[in-house]
């Protein structure tokens, strides 16, 4: 399953950028258009990987985001075995590649407890990243639970190739040891979820097609097109409607057409580039003379695509996160040519995450519509499916995947794992579905709820009623949301059976219809732990979680610490702290990192450049401010200082920071301006070296290890300068689903 991408992406389903292996596996098998997810990441993957809905497994919402409440909570819990526990209790080797985000956020790092990482529920080797995202060139990444780093001395790295070489590897490890061991292999890569990072040959070979020339509303109109000759959508699917909200191609100027074509180019050589790497892990199964026995389910897209890039893209996802727009002219002048390198952690204008949903209305995070959950899936296992290139039109959702393996194994759910009853599986088979003369057998699943940030829909035979979205996930939190999340929505209701893209909204003339859909999502709702409703997403992303940094003021460290996740390191937004190392400097001067957290894309760093003491604010990749002293560092015992007064109360505020050295003042800066919500997600916390992407490139390279001793390192944080009303700043910035 890759991540971000709506149904008009791939070229199997009417989409302009080629997919080869998925291709691939619908001429050798079945492709599936109504197949549905939750419109989010790790919702999604809950419950693909449990067979149960989001909210059923605590997943209502992204990890960071999770509350206290049994459906938003993020603990899956031992009563929800994964599909994983319960192959691996029946003999088959279990392993996951790739993206995780289905382990508490205040579990990721070496404290654990691992019960909820991927060795915990029942996948015996692990090789990914923890969060929602990670950069492809310097990846936060993990095998098993240990942090690995194979990029170091390895230039032209890429996660998305690397990725495929080690699960290619472990399969043929696996092939040696034990030919006839039936395994399980769950392959997520982070393609295409920002930042989109292909190698320069993709980018090179993508863009030399210039599919994206005409613009976003042609392009929409070309892979309607290509849906209705492909059979994908039925005869007679209207195109439905190009949003107001959203600018029209030729309204364009030229410098935005030329950087949009850019952003597109990029994105698309990623969906190209994933999408050839799980051909060869593919292909790695048929040298292995195992393609004909083996079940590949290939699902594009764990939610649509994403329009969590603002309206005019971003070189800095970091950025847009937290409210920050880069004009065009800027991006154009200091991006435009390293677009997708290791330079940019870029995103894409929100109009094409539109257009890439066609025929459908909406995108990611929006539950209550299919541009928001419908995926295109093939299905292949050419000793079973016997209908090669045959099409599908069964409504399905991520939840039947898991009784889909079950009953197509032979395995039956089991009551009890672990010496814990289990809760019962929600999804139904599909496996009906496989054979030709079932082409067309109604569909066994009747009724299917979708809920996210309060947007919602009922799915009940053939019909589904649905929630018109207050604000489009561009508008960044500034529309206001309904106070009242269960009764202040407008619904909409269509008739799917005959309406594919819901064109025709049936709300005003059928409201018995829609009151029947409407208290059915409230029996499911309840049924499945959706209450209570809650439309509410930054509050959700700042509230109080289990942490070990919680009521601590004080942090110290020695020698060299490396990796530690920002979620369990010393937080310094928002408030006045002190930073004090203890050094030994070595015979001919001290180099290297004393502590930093972040990196390029936003982050701070103490260290000696030449001997002298530096402090540098990363603000976002937007500015850098400095502190330097003027002299070497002789040999011997000093200590180091960074004192920040910060100026508040408000985010994001600025300060006076004082640099010392052995209690004297060497430089002495006010900032206007500092990170207001988050250090970036995916770099972490290092003490005596630096790990990932430098906090000013014209500095050093990493790993910039420290050449003396830190006999001890010291953080003292004053409270949040923050108010009530501040926190209601808050509701006016979307940082909806990192995921
Ligand atoms: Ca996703
Ligand atoms: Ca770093």
């Amino acid at each position: 399953m890759t991540d971000d991408a709506g149904y008009g992406i791939a070229s199997t389903f009417g989409g302009v950028i080629p997919t080869p292996a998925l291709d691939r596996i619908a001429k050798m098998g079945l492709r599936y258009t109504q197949f549905h997810s939750t419109a989010l990441c790790s919702p999604t993957r809950a419950a693909l990987i449990t067979g149960r809905n989001h909210h059923s497994v605590g997943f209502g919402v992204v990890t960071e985001q999770s509350t206290g409440y049994p459906g938003y909570d993020s603990i899956i819990g031992p009563e929800n075995a994964t599909i994983g526990e319960i192959l691996k209790e029946n003999g088959y080797a279990t392993s996951w590649f790739g993206k995780e985000h289905n382990t508490p956020s205040f579990q990721y790092s070496v404290a654990g407890p691992f019960d909820q990482w991927p060795v915990g529920m029942g996948f015996e080797y692990f090789y990914g990243f923890m969060g929602g995202d990670t950069d492809q060139w310097t990846p936060y990444l993990f095998r098993n639970t240990t942090q690995i780093f194979p990029w170091i001395g390895k230039p032209g790295y890429n996660l998305t190739t690397d990725m495929a070489d080690e699960a290619i590897k472990y399969l043929q490890e696996l092939n040696a040891a034990a030919p006839d061991k039936p395994f399980f292999l769950y392959y997520v890569p982070g393609g295409t979820h920002s930042p989109h990072q292909p190698t320069p040959e993709w980018i090179e070979k993508i863009s030399a097609m210039h599919l994206f020339d005409k613009g976003w509303n042609a392009l929409r109109e070309q892979i309607y097109s290509n849906q209705k000759q492909l059979g994908v959508i039925p005869p007679g699917t209207e195109l439905t409607p190009w949003p107001d909200e959203l600018p029209k191609w030729d309204t364009l100027s030229a410098d935005e057409k030329k950087l949009f074509s850019r952003q597109a180019d990029v994105f698309a050589a990623y969906v190209a580039y994933t999408d050839h790497e799980i051909g060869r892990v593919i292909q790695a199964v048929e040298d292995l003379g195992k393609l004909d026995n083996t079940l590949i389910i290939y699902i594009e897209g764990d939610n649509g695509t994403s329009a969590e890039g603002t309206m005019v893209g971003t070189p800095n996802e970091m950025a847009s996160l937290q409210g920050v727009t880069f004009p065009v002219a800027d991006q154009l002048k200091y991006f435009y040519d390293v677009w997708g390198s290791s330079k940019t952690y870029p995103h894409m204008a929100v109009p094409w995450s539109w257009a890439f949903d066609t025929p459908f209305k909406w995108m990611k995070q929006i539950a209550s519509h299919f541009g928001g959950t419908r995926q295109g899936m093939a299905i292949a296992w050419p000793n079973r499916i016997k209908d090669a290139g045959g099409l599908r039109t069964q409504f399905h959702h991520m939840i039947d995947i898991v009784p889909t393996i079950l009953e197509v194994t032979g395995i039956r759910a089991p009551v009890m794992v672990n010496g814990i009853a289990q809760k019962p599986i929600e999804g139904v088979s599909m496996d009906y579905t496989f054979d030709k003369e079932n082409a067309d057998a109604p569909s066994k699943r009747h009724t299917q709820y979708f809920e996210m940030f309060g947007d919602r829909a009922i799915y009940h035979d053939g019909w589904i009623a649905a929630t018109t979205p207050p604000a489009g996930p561009w508008e960044m939190g500034l529309a206001k949301m309904p106070t009242d999340v269960v009764n202040g929505y407008k619904w909409e209701l269509y008739n799917i059976a005959e309406d594919y893209s819901e064109y025709n909204d049936l709300a005003a003339k059928m409201p018995d219809k829609l009151r029947e859909l409407q208290e059915l999502f409230l029996v499911e709702a309840q049924k499945y732990n959706v209450f209570p409703l809650d439309n509410s997403i930054v509050q959700r992303a700042i509230v109080p979680r289990p942490s070990a940094t919680a009521g601590r003021s004080v942090f110290t460290y020695s020698g060299e610490v490396s990796g530690l996740p920002s979620s369990d390191a010393p937080s310094i937004l928002n408030r006045s702290y002190t930073i004090t190392a203890e050094v030994d400097i070595p015979e001919g001067g001290g180099e290297g990192m004393l502590v930093t957290e972040g990196g390029r894309f936003g982050g701070y760093g103490l260290y000696l450049l030449k001997g002298k003491p530096v402090f540098l604010y990363n603000l976002l990749d937007l500015e850098r401010f400095r502190w330097e002293g003027q002299e070497t560092l002789a040999p011997g015992k000093h200590t180091i200082a960074f004192d920040f007064t910060y100026q508040g109360p408000g985010f994001g505020k600025g300060g006076t920071g004082v640099l010392k050295v052995d209690d004297k003042e060497v430089a002495n800066k006010k900032i206007p301006n500092t990170i207001p919500f988050v250090m970036p997600f995916d770099e972490t916390f290092d003490v005596g070296m630096d790990t990932r992407t430098p906090v000013d490139d014209n500095d050093y390279q990493v790993p910039f290890h420290f050449t003396g001793k830190i006999a001890k390192l010291t953080f003292k944080l004053e409270p949040e300068q923050l108010t009530e009303a501040d926190r209601k700043v808050m509701h006016q910035y979307v940082i909806r689903g990192k995921d």
